[in-house]
């Protein structure tokens, strides 16, 4: 009786909790690409590849992808489900230069982002440009939604 009750727990939070809100910062923090705004202006924004990841509950679509270290690439993040998810992907983030976020109310410059909000119904996409090669995980931080197998890989690859 009493482990059912601690398995339960878990559940009822992960479903309750909100997804807080963008972690965005003009100023460069540490660990994190100092040449990111320099990057963004040197690229050609004209054709970025765009790569679509579809937000479930409670998983990434596709889990794992690969982005190409020097392009210019929109990710876009799709949540068609009634649930606030995020993406949490802070040695990623650390690693490419980001030009924008992209969403319903309108366009925020990002030099350097460490989470990323998509609210319930709703599609962000973040502009940028990978600038080291490897494999980095990311998450939902949403409590419980990790643990439920909302996590994924990207590789940045030539
Ligand atoms: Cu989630």
């Amino acid at each position: 009786m009493m482990r059912r009750y601690l398995l339960t727990l878990p559940v009822i939070l992960g479903l309750s909790a909100c997804a807080g809100s963008d972690a965005v910062s003009t100023a460069l923090p540490p660990g994190y690409l100092s040449a990111a705004r320099e990057i963004v202006a040197a690229a050609d924004w004209s054709n970025p590849e765009t790569v679509t990841v579809t937000l479930a509950n409670y998983r990434f679509s596709p889990g794992e992808f690969d982005l190409h270290r020097d392009r210019p690439t929109r990710l876009v993040l799709v949540n068609p489900t009634a649930t606030d998810h995020a993406m949490v992907a802070e040695q990623f983030f650390r690693e490419v230069a980001v030009r924008q976020l992209v969403g319903p109310t309108g366009t925020t410059p990002a030099p350097w982002i460490s989470k990323v909000v998509i609210p319930a119904g709703q599609t962000r996409e973040i502009w940028l440009v990978p600038a080291r090669y490897g494999a980095f995980r990311f998450k939902c931080d949403v409590t419980g939604h990790s643990a439920f197998g909302m996590n994924g890989l990207i590789n940045v690859i030539p």
